[in-house]
């Protein structure tokens, strides 16, 4: 039997402002997930003409969590984020030219061409973005222990780390659940659940009712929240967040999604359901919240087309100038490497 409590969805114009989102803020978070959405379609179009090295993998249909959990952080908090997440990248405050230099493998990019789309972070600077690697989901226990750094130190500051619903069935997450549920960590767990893991659905990777009754499991709250509805997923992720700094411990939000392209390039995704496909694209992050600004704050169809041709200048702008960044000097390719 579930333990879990479900995030109640539609936030009132009232609630937005008590949470502290003013109209532009709200308008601001729009930008933020369409710029994500706008971003990873150039992505796919520079992929298609052979412009784009390795394979290539979006967060489609995932943009609310991403930009709803990333909204939520305070400057000094820690993210690691995964290759359905870029939208935290872009609330971090990444340019669409740094953010295309690392899809093209260039110089320019957060790995100076060591790595495409898939990996990306933001060292060195004041961002707080851990690069995911490869092993799914070895970031927890890199990012809980930052939590436990946080803690030890007195820093008022959060981790933030994501997981999906197939990486959450290996042990490095329940052992990251387990010490952060302890310690009490200042942690936030978010396992994104788009429904697959490549080719296996959740049935076959879970047996429990939701993800997030696993919080429950490890001494913290889990919360299954609507991943499609960005101004509910910024309001649970505030008030984990907020726990978290005042010492409460850590949460699990289970974002609830749909992948909506394939695990990456190659995959058609034939084996989702088209029923199940059509109730996501029914309810996609960009439409509904657009819809929500339309009627609850009255934007208009001007300013929603000024922002669309703001961003794709933007993108414009981001392409032309990775695309005038070098390819990486093989002489470097040891440097940051440590031992
Ligand atoms: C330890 C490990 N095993 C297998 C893989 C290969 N792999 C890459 S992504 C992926 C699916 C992950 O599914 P999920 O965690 O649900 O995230 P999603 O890609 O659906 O967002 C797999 C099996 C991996 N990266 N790491």
């Amino acid at each position: 039997m579930s333990t879990v409590r479900r995030a109640s969805p539609l936030i009132s114009q009232v609630e937005a402002r008590e949470l502290g989102l003013d109209r532009p803020d709200l308008i601001g978070i729009y930008r933020n997930m369409l710029a994500t959405r706008r971003i990873e379609e150039r992505g796919n179009l520079l992929f298609k003409a052979g412009r784009l090295p390795g394979s290539y993998y979006t967060g489609r249909g995932n943009e609310a969590s991403s930009v709803g959990v990333a909204t939520a952080m305070g400057p000094d908090d820690i993210a690691s984020p995964l290759h359905r997440n870029l939208g935290v990248h872009v609330v971090r405050g990444i340019q669409p030219a740094a953010i295309f230099c690392q899809f093209m493998g260039r110089s320019g990019g957060a790995t100076g061409g060591r790595d495409s789309n898939l990996r990306s972070n933001d060292f060195g600077s004041e961002r707080g973005l851990l690069a995911g690697v490869s092993h799914l989901p070895a970031m927890i226990p890199t990012i809980t222990g930052i939590a436990l750094a946080f803690q030890l130190r007195r820093e008022p500051r959060v981790a933030v780390g994501w997981c999906g619903d197939g990486a959450a069935a290996r042990g490095d997450m329940h052992e990251a659940m387990n010490l952060a549920g302890v310690r009490r960590l200042p942690m936030v767990f978010v396992i994104d659940n788009n429904q697959y893991s490549y080719s296996t659905p959740n049935r076959l990777s879970f047996a429990c009712d939701h993800l997030a009754d696993r919080g429950p499991a490890y001494g913290f709250e889990g919360i299954v929240v609507d991943g499609t509805d960005v101004l509910t997923v910024l309001r649970e992720a505030q008030r984990a967040i907020e726990r978290a700094r005042d010492g409460g411990g850590p949460t699990l939000l289970e974002l609830v999604t749909l992948r909506m392209e394939g695990h990456a390039v190659h995959d058609d995704a034939g084996y989702v359901p088209r029923e199940l496909l059509a109730e996501f694209a029914a309810k996609d992050p960009l439409d509904r919240f657009r819809g929500w600004l339309e009627e609850v704050e009255e934007v208009g169809e001007d300013e929603l087309a000024s922002l669309e041709d703001e961003v794709a200048a933007w993108i414009d702008a981001g392409v032309a100038e990775a695309e005038a960044s070098p390819m990486p000097d093989p002489a470097t390719a040891t440097d940051r490497v440590y031992g």
